[in-house]
């Protein structure tokens, strides 16, 4: 296999599963543009590797990411986020064709959360805490959340989730639906791990062909969904409340929204 270096994530080979670790841990793992990239190459690369059958994508103990790269998102605008077209790299983890199995620790927020919804299977340590924080920021989900929470939790708590912004614990996600397992935190990994091998035993071209029957069922009108939810995301960068709102996360204060 070839071996790529990588800044922001780690990468491993074990037992015919390949394991994607992120790894920005000064910023909670935030998703930059940088580690998408680095991500979906690893992804890909596991995808196209005959030795790997099933793939793990995990965090920190501390964080599975706290979301998007507010910083370098606090600029922006509605025409530099159509011109950077970063969703492209997004688009590219829902075309693996290996299922992947989110392992997921602390928090799992915004664009986190997103990612997370993005695998196939969900296996939660006690510790973690799903969301979508975004309108507390001045936005909302971009990257698949509305349409895929709503998916799995249904209108209303998918309502109260993404208008509040307030975090789940992992037993309620459970409950919900949205995690298979919740497991002590430090056993969230092996518990990944052991439910990757049973999968891994099986032909893999039927566990293909399966994975992409399932997201078919599943992904009805997604791209209708995803693509109304990618213009709204792009049009608040047009407000004074997205500027407001990521300020002031970055300078540790409370937003006042306006509405314009
Ligand atoms: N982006 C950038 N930096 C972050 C992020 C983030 N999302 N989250 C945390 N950090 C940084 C903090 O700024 C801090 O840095 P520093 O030490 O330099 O001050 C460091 O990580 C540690 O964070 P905290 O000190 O805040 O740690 P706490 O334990 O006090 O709080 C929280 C942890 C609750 C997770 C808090 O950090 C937080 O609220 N983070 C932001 C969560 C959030 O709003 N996420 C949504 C972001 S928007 C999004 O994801 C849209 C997705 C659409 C896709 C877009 C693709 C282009």
């Amino acid at each position: 296999m070839m071996t790529l270096t990588y800044r922001n994530i780690l990468t491993s080979v074990e037992d015919q599963i390949g394991i994607v670790t992120l790894n920005r841990p000064a910023v909670l793992n935030a998703l930059s543009h940088e580690l998408m990239g680095e991500l979906v190459a690893a992804l890909e690369e596991f995808d196209r590797d005959d030795n790997v059958r099933v793939i793990i994508l995990t965090g920190s103990e501390r964080a599975f990411a706290a979301g998007a790269d507010i910083k370098e998102m606090s600029d922006e605008s509605t025409i530099s986020m159509l011109n950077k077209n970063q969703f492209a790299t997004w688009d590219r983890v829902r075309m693996v064709k290996k299922p992947i199995i989110a392992a997921v620790s602390g928090f799992a927020l915004g664009g986190g959360c997103e990612l997370v919804m993005t695998c196939d299977i969900i296996i939660a340590s006690e510790t973690a805490q799903f969301g979508q924080p975004e309108i507390n920021i001045g936005v909302i989900p971009g990257a698949g959340g509305t349409q895929r929470l709503t998916r799995v939790v249904g209108k209303h708590k998918a309502m109260e989730i993404i208008l509040t912004g307030r975090s789940i614990t992992a037993h309620e996600a459970h409950a919900l639906g949205l995690v298979n397992k919740v497991v002590p935190v430090e056993l969230f990994l092996d518990e990944a791990k052991t439910m990757a091998k049973e999968i891994a035993k099986k032909s893999p071209v039927a566990v293909k062909l399966a994975k992409e029957a399932i997201l078919k069922s599943f992904d009805g009108s997604l791209c209708d969904g995803l693509e109304v939810e990618r213009k709204n995301f792009y049009m608040l960068f047009s407000s004074e409340d997205q500027k407001e709102g990521m300020r002031a996360f970055l300078e540790k204060r409370q937003a006042t929204f306006t509405g314009r």
